[in-house]
């Protein structure tokens, strides 16, 4: 009888499955970058309803909002299909006027920004997710993985997502 050693290289290669807290980070991020433009949204919004409870209303006034006064009050401006333009073209890095004064902004900024934009979204003042909005698989599978990170882990990968977004003018 012959015995053979089964071998997964897939499996243990595969960074999903890896118990490594830092990998799972990183790991998440790079599944984020992966979705679309619209499922990147879609699965930021999704981040924000579900931890809009445990995030204190505090957290992003900690950050300095004020650096991000300027473009929230032009989005504010601007009718629901710019707004939603502005955004796509945050999330894929579009090189306009708006992704540039974005990508001066702080780490902590980028977020309280997207906090900020979340809220207003909430409020009316921009473009709401359409009613009955069904997230993609692709999309449900990061948020998954979004939600089996602790609090600190989501943090980073929202950190990790947002600081990639828009377009730093000092890079070229
Ligand atoms: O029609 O300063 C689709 C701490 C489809 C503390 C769409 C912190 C088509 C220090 C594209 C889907 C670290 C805690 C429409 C800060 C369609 C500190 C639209 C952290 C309309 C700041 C989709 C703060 C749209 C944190 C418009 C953790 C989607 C902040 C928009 C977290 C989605 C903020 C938006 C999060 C999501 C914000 C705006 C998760 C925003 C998410």
């Amino acid at each position: 009888m012959t015995y053979t050693t089964e071998f997964r290289p897939t499996v243990l290669s595969n960074p999903y499955l890896s118990s490594n807290i830092a990998d799972a980070v990183t790991a998440t991020t790079a599944q984020f970058k992966q979705l679309s433009i619209d499922d990147q949204l879609a699965v930021l919004w999704y981040a924000y309803t579900e931890m809009g409870r445990s995030i204190t209303p505090a957290a992003p006034g900690a950050a300095r909002l004020q650096f991000a006064e300027g473009i929230l009050a032009q989005i504010k401006a601007m009718s629901y299909d710019e707004q939603l333009q502005v955004m796509r073209d945050l999330a894929s890095n579009a090189n306009t006027p708006l992704c540039r004064s974005y990508g001066v902004l702080s780490v902590n900024t980028k977020l309280a920004f997207w906090y900020q934009l979340a809220e207003m979204m909430v409020q009316g003042t921009v473009v709401p997710m359409p009613a009955g909005y069904q997230l993609s698989a692709p999309g449900q599978a990061v948020l998954e993985s979004i939600k089996q990170l602790d609090m600190g882990q989501q943090i980073t990968v929202l950190r990790n997502t947002v600081v990639n977004m828009g377009v730093d003018p000092l890079a070229d």
